[in-house]
């Protein structure tokens, strides 16, 4: 699954690993946001570019501050990078507030993000932290849904996610499916309705419109988690930069996510994060 990049610097270096980006907000404790997506682009062999969308003040046990950044410099962060770098996938995350979505949905227009379009775009709807902490300004759900899923290549909402975007109240393997369906007639192109929340299993759905993959995972009983969910949304933005299809990048993002939460670690009085360190192994 993995392109090889073997074209040549224009100095005659070997060309670099595979570009992608995350639009997302910077977590100071560096368990989930931007910090989370960066590190799992280096693990999975991918070189990161970021557009920060907002900063949190944030530890292990919860969001006390919230600052934007205007949403003219997120998008001129995009266009920056994508005119000189090039990027091969993107992926967002926190986008804080409606009119930091519609910059990044215009942006990626312009710029040929997207759904059908060049470069594929992960959308992880993430609306607050897993303390419970508001990261989406109350009235973007709306915008988060018009603007954002239609553009989606991938949709990767967790039960809390469907629950604000669709009303569906998940509790079953069976109502995944059912989720799924609701979700995809928003307009993204895949949807990955992830099980993790669920109490027998972490069972992921990835719908196309006509067939449902499941996707098995163990339930790892790990009190350390945060930034699961933009791990996983990540590794598999790596591997559709890499230029896998996406129900192998999903497959290679579970494998990562279960080996990252399975060497999570403890950090401060509250929830440590997911790993990457299984990967990387530095001596
Ligand atoms: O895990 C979702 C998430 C995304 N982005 C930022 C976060 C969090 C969760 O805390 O802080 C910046």
């Amino acid at each position: 699954m993995t392109a090889e990049h073997s074209a040549e610097h224009p100095g005659g270096l070997p060309a670099g690993p595979p570009v992608a980006l995350t639009i997302a907000g910077s977590d100071s404790g560096g368990g989930a946001g931007l910090q989370a997506d960066l590190r799992t682009f280096t693990a999975c062999g991918v070189h990161g570019c970021v557009a920060v969308t907002a900063v949190t003040v944030q530890n292990s046990v919860g969001v006390t501050a919230v600052v934007e950044v205007p949403p003219s410099t997120v998008a001129e962060q995009i266009r920056a990078v994508v005119t000189d770098i090039g990027v091969a996938a993107a992926k967002t995350g926190m986008l804080a507030s409606a009119s930091i979505m519609c910059a990044v949905a215009e942006v990626c227009d312009e710029l040929g993000i997207g759904r059908d379009r060049v470069v594929p775009l992960v959308v992880d709807p993430v609306a607050a932290s897993m303390h419970g902490n508001p990261l989406l300004a109350e009235g973007a759900l709306a915008l988060l849904r018009s603007e954002l899923l239609p553009r989606a290549t991938l949709l990767t909402p967790n039960l809390d996610e469907v629950r604000l975007l669709v009303g569906l109240d998940v509790g079953s393997p069976a109502e995944q499916y059912e989720a799924a369906r609701a979700l995809h007639a928003w307009g993204p192109r895949w949807v990955l309705v992830k099980g993790g929340h669920l109490q027998d299993s972490a069972h992921d759905v990835l719908y196309d419109g006509r067939e449902f993959t499941v996707f098995t995972g163990p339930r790892l009983a790990v009190p350390h988690t945060h930034g699961s969910g933009d791990t996983l949304a990540a590794a598999i933005t790596a591997a559709l930069a890499r230029g896998a299809a996406v129900p192998d990048a999903v497959s290679y993002g579970k494998r990562y996510i279960a080996q990252a939460i399975a060497h999570a670690y403890p950090l401060g009085a509250g929830v440590g994060p997911v790993s990457p360190f299984w990967r990387l192994r530095p001596d």
